[in-house]
């Protein structure tokens, strides 16, 4: 088997046969012409399926080691299409600690349909066991967590939730298939937003489902189809790009990001720092298991607050101050009142003094001295 550069360079995407491009081809058609009734060349209808589509899905899933991948319009689309293979009355256990649309995804959309959730420490096999319950089918869990960096150990979880008869889903956002591998693991199914490293640059919102399990993987195919949130084919194109650099790109973003988060430990005006690459952090010896390296994302509270982790996330030059994650360019946010702004006065609600890095590939010395002198300015 080829390695991971070879595939995330390769993978899908071989030199078209009719021109020798080395680059796939944009198919932009909607529909694709049929000889006879039925007889065609693999295309009918660009919902149901692109080449250029098919080329990304090629590409992740032989990322993922899965062997069933869709693509859709966004994470989001593709959480929502996961979530559509239970049932009214089935309940999920999600980790307490996740991106704020998926529990809203869960709390406003599913639960309406009848599906019933409960977060668990997903950090604690135990905790997520004993939140079991007959109609559990499914256990949802991001590691990295989106925003405080906790670890779910996903060859433990993954034995709970087949011991009990159900899923285990990982949304790997945080991780990429180049530093977590969750279905080498034990995992059922991987969720991607693919906004985030695999398209790596900021200009193209993208989802992925990846299983190797047949029935599932089925499943989402028709889902993909039957709902229709699919990506266009310029997005596909975009996404595959990126995805070439993701190990150079990571590299880097995990170089830059431990190099920033040991700089913030021993900052005076900084209460904690969460990133699973500081020896003291609880998920330490999980995440240096089951992990390559420990990503690119970091986040801390600040001893002032609020009002301090606002001033610190308004005040950098570098960072620019913005939602998202994962590309090439630093950010920085306030999760309480951006990303996480839903889940605020709930259970999985977060710090109001905290605040999120996503540290990019720039210069490190400028990286630090930016957050040194917005962490002056906080304080
Ligand atoms: O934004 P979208 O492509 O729909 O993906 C949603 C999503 C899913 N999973 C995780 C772990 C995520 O972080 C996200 C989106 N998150 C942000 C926009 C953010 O800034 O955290």
């Amino acid at each position: 088997m080829a390695g991971f550069e070879t595939l995330a360079v390769h993978a899908g995407q071989p030199p078209d046969p009719a021109t020798g491009a080395v680059v796939p081809a944009i198919h932009l058609a909607s529909t694709f012409a049929q000889s006879a009734v039925g007889r065609h060349q693999g295309y009918e209808y660009s919902r149901s399926g692109n080449p250029t589509r098919h080329a990304l899905e090629a590409c992740v899933a032989a990322l993922e080691g899965a062997s069933h991948g869709s693509a859709f319009s966004s994470g989001l689309a593709a959480e929502d299409a996961t979530l559509r293979l239970l049932d009214p009355g089935d309940h999920v256990i999600v980790g307490d600690n996740v991106y704020g649309g998926t529990h809203r995804l869960l709390a406003q959309i599913h639960q309406r349909a009848g599906l019933h959730f409960t977060p668990a420490a997903l950090d604690d096999p135990a905790a997520v066991e004993a939140a079991w319950r007959p109609e559990t089918r499914l256990v949802w869990i991001e590691t990295p967590s989106n925003p405080m960096m906790r670890i779910a150990d996903i060859a433990a979880l993954a034995s709970v939730a087949h011991r009990r008869g159900g899923l285990l889903v990982v949304d790997n956002t945080f991780a990429t298939p180049y530093l977590q591998q969750p279905l080498a693991l034990g995992a059922d199914v991987v969720v991607h937003s693919t906004t985030k490293y695999l398209g790596g640059h900021s200009d193209v919102v993208g989802g992925f489902v990846a299983t190797n399990d047949a029935q599932v993987g089925e499943r989402i195919a028709f889902l993909q189809n039957a709902a229709g949130a699919v990506p266009g084919p310029f997005d596909c194109y975009l996404t595959l790009r990126g995805i070439k650099t993701l190990a150079v790109r990571m590299d880097r973003q995990c170089a830059n990001a431990s190099a920033v988060a040991a700089m913030l430990a021993a900052h005076p005006a900084v209460a904690a720092v969460h990133y699973p690459g500081l020896p003291g952090h609880p998920g330490h010896a999980v995440a240096a298991a089951q992990m390559r390296a420990f990503g690119g994302m970091v986040s801390f509270t600040v001893r002032g607050g609020e009002e301090a982790a606002l001033a610190v996330a308004g005040a950098t030059r570098v960072f620019t101050l913005a939602e998202s994650l994962g590309a090439v360019e630093s950010l920085i946010e306030h999760p309480h009142r951006m990303t996480h702004a839903s889940v605020a006065g709930s259970e999985l609600a977060v710090d109001p003094a905290l605040v999120r890095l996503s540290v990019g590939v720039e210069t490190l010395t400028d990286l630090l001295t930016d957050l040194q002198g917005a962490l002056a300015a906080g304080s």
